[in-house]
């Protein structure tokens, strides 16, 4: 008989950080908003939310690992809005970020989400913030409680 493993989404007494970009506010306060609604729908407590802001996205992944060293979280949920403009910037903000946060989850053993919003403009990210593509702030939220009961589960 083989053993399936799965994560569910009971936040009750977990803990959960955040770690949010300021960069392009107007998106990532809704992405907060949709991961809070998330959070608190799932039971998680305020109390039990630390929300860390940093200046950008390329900032994100060392605070990401910071966090999950200090084993008081137990996931963290990563977010922003890294919009293209007319250099390749957005192409390093985008793919450091992205690498980061996946390394900072890989190092420290922690779960660390990635509710980052990569655009090709203003619009394309509100439409991911909160309106006709959903929230991924709200997303990266739901996979951060999902892993963290999943990974409990393999220990
Ligand atoms: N940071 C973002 O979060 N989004 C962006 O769109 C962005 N762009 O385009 O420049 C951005 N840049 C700042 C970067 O994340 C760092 O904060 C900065 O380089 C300092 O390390």
């Amino acid at each position: 008989m083989s053993k399936v493993f799965e994560g569910n989404l009971n936040g009750e007494g977990l803990k959960i950080g955040i770690a949010i970009a300021r960069f392009n506010e107007f998106i990532s306060l809704r992405l907060l908003e949709g991961a809070m609604d998330c959070l608190r729908r799932h039971g998680v407590a305020d109390d039990d939310i630390s929300v860390v802001w940093v200046p950008g996205a390329f900032d994100i992944p060392p605070v990401a690992k910071r966090m999950g060293d200090s084993g008081k979280f137990d996931a963290v949920v990563c977010l922003g809005a890294i919009i293209r403009g007319a250099t390749p910037h957005f192409d390093y903000v985008a793919a450091e970020a992205a690498k980061g946060i996946a390394l900072a989850a890989m190092q420290t053993g922690v779960p660390a989400t990635f509710g980052v919003v990569t655009a090709d403009s203003l619009d394309q990210a509100i439409e991911r913030a909160g309106s006709k593509s959903g929230n991924r702030g709200w997303d990266a939220a739901r996979s951060a409680l999902e892993l963290a009961d999943l990974y409990s589960r393999i220990d």
